[in-house]
């Protein structure tokens, strides 16, 4: 690995912030070195991944600021990946509600990053496998992430997380209907946000009932009801979302499918790497008017050529 990169990871590892932060950068952004860094990665399994999704507006924002608050109180060190677009920086803002400032960017023991999506309509982040892993060298005890629950979103944050936490919110209609079929696959947790509102006991009841459905018999997922701009429920959350993690024995299984997906997108990357597009348009702009032209042979000759 090459000097600075080996420093930089050693900063990183010994919880510089600012290190970690420049790392991250260097991964989004594949700026020079960042193979190297994330080949040099020994990612920490004591670090768990706690994954809060759900619709915007539902809280999420708040409630990681009060998983926060509840988790700074026992010491622990926490990372927060916000995959938010509606919300970027709304987390210093919550914050400064109870701890000033000045005292949350000098906090040792959180660390802080918005994250751009990858589409206009939410998602995660395209780097958001490697910049996990990074962070997870940081040493945290927690890395909690963010993002807004749309389609395929959920799924990879059930791959990546160790614990989903799915936050819902009366207005999403306590009508089994609405609540959409794959969340129950990837929720370890429920949230029921919000919970002062009077139509909240519908949903928090369907969900129950789901619950009970799903289990079969075997251990239901909690369905916690909260009210986190007051902190209510916040620390049933908190002790739910330990236990999950204290109970889990085997790695998700989901895990295993977001991480083929990923190694086939950087094989795919890969065996592209050296392809010229340029050449590429230029020798089809030659071919493609030729009688005999097949894009398939071409494609077959263009590659031997390589
Ligand atoms: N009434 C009420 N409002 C809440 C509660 N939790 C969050 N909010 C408000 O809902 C809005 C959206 O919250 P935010 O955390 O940004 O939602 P996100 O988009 O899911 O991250 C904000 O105005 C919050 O103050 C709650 O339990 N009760
Ligand atoms: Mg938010």
């Amino acid at each position: 690995m090459p000097g600075n990169i080996k420093q930089l990871h050693e900063q990183i590892k010994a919880g510089n912030f600012l290190a970690l932060a420049r790392g991250i950068t260097i991964v989004e952004n594949e700026l020079n070195g960042y193979e190297s860094l994330l080949l040099g990665l020994h990612e920490s399994r004591h670090a768990k991944v706690i994954g809060i999704t759900g619709p915007p507006g539902a809280g999420k924002s708040t409630l990681v600021n009060a998983l926060l608050r509840h988790w700074l109180k026992e010491n622990k060190k926490i990372a927060v990946l916000a995959v938010d677009p509606s919300s970027p920086f709304n987390y210093g803002a919550l914050l400064g509600d109870r701890i000033r400032m000045s005292d949350f960017y000098t906090n040792p023991n959180i660390f802080i990053r918005s994250l751009a999506t990858r589409g206009a309509l939410g998602g995660l982040n395209a780097k958001i496998i490697e910049i996990t892993d990074v962070v997870k060298d940081a040493g945290f005890d927690i890395v909690l992430v963010e993002t807004v629950g749309v389609g395929q979103s959920e799924v990879e944050i059930a791959g990546l997380a160790d614990c989903t936490v799915v936050t819902l919110v009366p207005e999403a209609g306590d009508e089994v209907q609405t609540i959409k079929a794959g969340i129950m696959e990837i929720a370890n947790i429920f949230v029921v946000n919000k919970a002062e509102r009077p139509d909240a006991e519908g949903l928090y009841r369907n969900l129950r009932i789901l619950a009970h459905e799903k289990a079969n018999g075997a251990d239901e997922t909690p369905v916690i009801k909260t009210i986190a701009t007051q902190d209510d429920g916040v620390a049933e959350l908190a002790n739910a979302i330990i236990k999950f993690l204290d109970g889990q024995k085997d790695m998700p299984e989901k895990r295993l499918h977001l991480m083929t997906d990923k190694c086939w997108h950087l094989i795919q990357a890969h065996k592209m790497k050296g392809i010229d597009a340029k050449r590429l348009r230029k020798e089809l702009a030659n071919a493609i008017n030729k009688e005999s032209f097949n894009l398939y042979a071409f494609v077959q000759g263009f590659l031997n050529q390589q």
